[in-house]
């Protein structure tokens, strides 16, 4: 009996575990099929596929600093509502490259967002978490992060101009911020806010030329949550 509760416990985070999305862009055969994926929000002035770098193979996305910048942003729905728990993070994290690490004008991003309808701008925006940088209100020498209902506007580490991991790991009531796997900030948040979509690009005005690789959405089991996973696979083997 007592196996059993275990490998229905193992079971459970198995089903939970199996909300994921990633992209390295390396499949887009042209900036229209780039398209059909993300919708663009300003389509005369779109998002731009770069066939000609990335951190993944040779296709990246890049919002085509540093001349005007005041648009190229797209969105995805994630087609569902997720939420991440201390058990279970919600991890929200993609490859980011600057151009320029000192030109303090620089401000793109990507977001997860939350709204109270089921995606990108349907009803009222609840939740915003940002990954990238921006010019005001930060130390604009390090990589920056935003928790919309939490700590706001943060400084992470300092910037470079090699490719890095922005990662969020989302938690029952806190944001963990990490550059390359290495925590620099914890915000609050409201507990049980779930979120819908991902925004590509701040479209903002910026002076340095930025590209974005492998996203990935994810939901990860802990490691205390990966112990009952080896408990359920032990307890069915012995059976
Ligand atoms: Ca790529
Ligand atoms: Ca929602």
């Amino acid at each position: 009996m007592r196996k059993l509760v275990v490998l229905g416990i193992a079971l459970s985070f198995v089903t939970a575990a199996s909300a994921d999305f990633f992209d390295d862009f390396d499949s887009y055969a042209d900036q229209a099929a780039f398209d059909a994926v993300y919708t663009q929000i300003y389509p005369t002035v779109p998002l731009l596929l770069d066939q000609t770098m990335g951190y993944s193979d040779g296709q990246s996305v890049n919002p085509l600093g540093p001349n005007n910048n005041y648009e190229r942003r797209a969105y995805m729905n994630l087609g569902a509502e997720y939420d991440g728990t201390d058990a279970q993070p919600l991890v929200f994290e993609f490859m980011f490259k600057l151009d320029d690490a000192i030109d303090w004008w620089s401000r793109e991003y990507f977001e997860i967002r939350g709204y109270t309808g089921v995606g990108y701008a349907d009803g009222d925006l609840q939740e915003l978490i940002a990954l990238g940088v921006t010019s005001s209100g930060v130390d604009t020498t390090m990589y920056n992060a935003r928790v919309m209902n939490g700590a706001g506007w943060v400084n992470l580490t300092t910037k470079t101009t090699d490719w890095v991991k922005l990662s969020a790991y989302i938690k029952t009531a806190t944001v963990e911020l990490f550059v390359d796997d290495n925590l620099f900030q914890t915000s609050a948040r409201p507990a049980g806010v779930t979120f819908d979509c991902v925004v590509l690009g701040s479209g903002l005005s910026t002076r340095v030329n930025t590209h974005f690789d492998d996203l990935n959405v994810e939901i990860v089991p802990e490691p205390a949550s990966l112990m009952l996973l080896a408990l359920g696979a032990l307890a069915l083997r012995r059976r």
